[in-house]
């Protein structure tokens, strides 16, 4: 038996966001987002067709759900503003009822030792501002700064640790690459202009944050999923793996943390012609307005190799001519999400941010397993017996403990997620939570036994194994 002991002041506890888990309720004054049109357009492409107003229905049951939190152990929790719930237009008018659910909301968390942790991006572009372009759109940017103040102005005494985005490589890549998010296109040009946007809206809300000197710490969190090449010896599938790092790591990382681009991505870009428009001061901006604290999700690694399939043009350039995915043998599957688990992902994530990113403060933002079928390991007391959820964060954990051991500077862990919720196109298919939610019984919550086990971690702030 080790012990783990984390150090002082860790931060446990789980991440969510406002659009998996709020729910609508008739005259709350919520704006449509670009997930309620495309359910409203295609219910076929959801899971089960169950879309997103039929969340875990926070928006009522926040007061219990903020309880069953302090039951786990947590001492931090991260949710997102919903955009269109604020602002239903996007702009202009602030919806007075999403003022005082969310200052009721983060209150209500602090009241019981649980610090809030808000993000202002979480994939949910509102309508409006989508029909004028969304993020391709420069409008869009001054629309999410204004929104983003706002945020500050109204929750700032509330909120100390804000993130400007949540993996803002996934509407990149599900909205103008590989069509899983609305608007589903396929244009590697459309991709770069929105990558640009959404690191000069973050370099821009960041600055606005900073002068308004509310004391707190402001960041991005990204899904820094590592590159590996097939083959280490090999300098063609080193070289296609640092391609690929560069589109889906470095393009947000680089620009949040050393205030610029990867040198490969700007080659290929220029290559290509698809610069971004851009103004004269944005990459001023960009330079000089770099974040406090970086949030890592870490689900799955990416394996790669040299290209050697053929170039398929029919889409335009894409990212993938570059490189190819590397199917490893042998690899440990979580069969339901279909990702590879890798535990030793998280160490050289960790790592990486120590040796090449100043050993920026940081911590792990998202990391969890999602799997289908829950009821199925329901005990005669009515708990899901999850141990292979607690296998999975107690075996990337220790990689987290030997990182800090190495000096990274991790200060914390959250788990994706606290309950059971809502996850865009697989909506309910794979369960994530430490607690979990029956949709049969008006969302009725049940700790899980990964539940009890965290609470334990948290207590301890370590364990042994
Ligand atoms: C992350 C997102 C979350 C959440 C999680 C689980 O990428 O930040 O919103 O959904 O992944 O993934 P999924 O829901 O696709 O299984």
């Amino acid at each position: 038996m080790k012990h783990y002991d984390f150090p002082k002041n860790f931060w446990w506890g789980t991440a969510a966001s406002g659009p998996q888990t709020e729910g609508r309720i008739k005259g709350d004054g919520k704006g449509e987002n670009i997930w309620d049109y495309w359910y409203d357009l295609e219910p076929e492409k959801f899971f089960n067709q169950v879309g997103p107003e039929k969340t875990s229905q926070v928006y009522t049951k926040y007061r219990e759900d903020v309880q069953l939190m302090k039951e786990t152990g947590h001492n931090t929790f991260r949710t997102s503003i919903q955009w269109s719930r604020l602002f239903p237009k996007g702009k202009g008018e602030v919806n007075q009822q999403a003022v005082s659910f969310y200052r009721s909301y983060f209150t209500e968390l602090l009241e019981q030792g649980i610090e809030p942790f808000v993000n202002l991006y979480h994939f949910d572009m509102p309508l409006e501002l989508q029909q004028t372009g969304g993020w391709l759109s420069r409008d869009t940017v001054d629309a999410y700064v204004a929104y983003a103040k706002t945020c500050f102005e109204l929750f700032g005494d509330l909120v100390k640790k804000w993130f400007t985005h949540n993996e803002p490589i996934v509407p990149v890549e599900g909205g103008y690459l590989y069509q899983f998010h609305y608007p589903n296109h396929i244009n590697l040009k459309e991709a770069i202009q929105v990558g640009f946007h959404e690191n000069l809206a973050s370099a821009k809300a960041i600055e606005a944050y900073h002068k308004m000197g509310q004391k707190g710490e402001i960041g991005i969190i990204l899904n820094l999923t590592p590159s590996y090449p097939r083959d280490e010896t090999n300098p063609e599938d080193v070289k296609a793996a640092r391609v690929a790092d560069a589109f889906f790591n470095r393009s947000l990382l680089d620009p949040a943390v050393k205030g610029e681009f990867p040198s490969e991505l700007v080659a290929i870009v220029k290559e290509l012609a698809i610069m971004p428009e851009m103004g004269p001061d944005d990459l001023t901006i960009i330079k000089e307005n770099t974040i406090d604290l970086l949030g890592i999700n870490y689900y799955q690694p990416r394996r790669i190799k040299a290209k050697e399939t053929p170039l398929d043009h029919q889409n335009g350039p894409m990212p993938e001519d570059y490189f190819d995915y590397y199917d490893m043998p042998n690899k440990k599957m979580n069969i339901y999400r279909g990702w590879e688990i890798y535990e030793k992902g998280i160490y050289d994530i960790l790592t990486n941010t120590r040796e090449n990113y100043g050993n920026i403060k940081c911590y792990i933002s998202e990391n969890g397993m999602g799997v289908e079928g829950e009821e199925r390991f329901v005990n005669s007391e009515g708990v899901i017996e999850d141990d292979y959820r607690i296998t999975f964060v107690t075996d990337h954990l220790k990689y987290v403990h030997q990182a800090i051991q190495e000096g990274t500077n991790c200060v914390g862990y959250h788990m994706w997620t606290c309950m059971d919720n809502w996850s865009w196109t697989n909506a309910y298919k794979n369960r994530y939570g430490l607690i979990a939610v029956d949709l049969n019984q008006d969302g009725k919550r049940t700790i899980k036994k990964s539940g009890h086990w965290f609470k334990t971690v948290a207590m301890k702030n370590g364990f042994e194994a």
